[in-house]
């Protein structure tokens, strides 16, 4: 394993949340964006994850004059905490003109309010001083299947990622494929959809993906393998780690906390592949529980960041010449073992 990588760490606003879920209102009061950062901040992470409207609140109500003076003050705040902003993504799930959908609506004024917005969310970025776009594709697919045409729904897809690339030549797309909630079935649930879909691309060099731990559980799969799969196309640009107990809501727990050798098998995934080397961050994507204290407010952030380093240590101290010979003879019960005590320590 290599020994060397030093990993970056960021978070979003929207993973210091108040506990508001479908059933009752927040937990916790509502804090500013400044205090938001000041916690990241004080934590010591890296970067700061945004939305095109955590950067600059009511985008669609300002003029792009407002927007480029905003962000650049952000820019600013940001430059001063020491903080750079690692993605920014747009919120295409909260306006009522995306309902059914941003990119793959009905609706062709809609189709286009999704794709003006995404244009003006690379705007920001690059005020920003941030090349990194994120496309969770939250409402694109459907909730009655036959409401909408899946076929078509791949060309508005790539029109979209293809306006979007030629707006500006230096950005990067990473799509965050989730294959189920808000929608009944999403159009592109894995990584190898993701992938397949940014082939079809104008620049397809251009295009790669993000990792979210519990989608990947969510879509029956193996985060550890859809790490392998997207770093053997060199495509993993970022990665949101948390976890996910079965088939449910999407939880968004704390890393490792449901379970913690799909944990460490992610972490060994990410060594191998030497992911950061090339300057990506880790981020978590995880939640407060709608429990949790104000006092308490970061543990899930602290926790998940501890979790993980722990994790690297076994990763980097892992016995492989003997799970290798194990290997070797087919010895799968007792490397199964192996792995268990690794874990547990001593
Ligand atoms: C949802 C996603 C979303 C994206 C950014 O699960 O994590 O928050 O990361 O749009
Ligand atoms: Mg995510």
């Amino acid at each position: 394993m290599p020994k060397d990588i030093t990993y970056k760490f960021c978070f979003g606003p929207w993973n210091l949340s108040e506990g508001q879920d479908p059933y009752g209102p927040p937990t916790r009061p509502v804090q500013t964006f400044d205090w938001k950062l000041g916690q990241l901040k004080r934590l010591g992470f890296d970067a700061m994850m945004f939305h095109d409207d955590d950067a600059v609140p009511d985008v669609d109500g300002k003029s792009d004059a407002q927007l480029a003076r905003e962000s650049k003050e952000l820019r600013k705040k940001l430059k001063d905490a020491g903080v750079v902003a690692e993605i920014v993504a747009p919120r295409l799930w909260f306006d009522p003109r995306t309902i059914d959908g941003g990119y793959t609506s009905n609706d062709p004024k809609c189709r286009q309010f999704a794709i003006r917005r995404s244009l003006r969310c690379i705007d920001i970025a690059n005020h920003l001083g941030c090349n990194l776009i994120v496309l969770w594709l939250a409402r694109e697919g459907s909730y009655i299947r036959e409401s909408k045409n899946a076929r078509r729904s791949m060309d508005y897809l790539v029109a979209a990622i293809d306006k979007m690339l030629a707006h500006d030549k230096r950005i990067r797309i990473a799509i965050e494929p989730k294959p189920n909630e808000p929608m009944d079935v999403a159009y592109v649930p894995t990584i190898g959809h993701a992938l397949a879909l940014a082939s079809l691309t104008r620049d397809p060099k251009r295009v790669g993906c993000l990792i979210e731990s519990a989608h990947a559980l969510l879509a029956g799969l193996d985060p550890a393998d859809e790490i392998d799969f997207a770093c053997s196309f060199g495509k993993l640009w970022s990665l949101h780690l948390n976890d996910q107990n079965g088939l449910k809501f999407d939880q968004d727990k704390p890393f490792g906390s449901a379970n913690l050798r799909v944990a460490f098998n992610q972490v060994l995934a990410l060594e191998r592949n030497r992911y950061g080397a090339r300057g990506e961050y880790v981020a978590f994507d995880v939640h407060p529980f709608r429990t949790t204290k104000v006092e308490h407010w970061t543990a899930h952030l602290e926790n998940s960041r501890r979790t993980f380093l722990k994790l690297v240590e076994k990763a980097r101290t892992y016995p492989e010449a003997q799970a290798n010979k194990l290997i070797a003879d087919r010895n799968y019960a007792a490397l199964d073992q192996l792995v268990l005590e690794h874990l547990m320590g001593r």
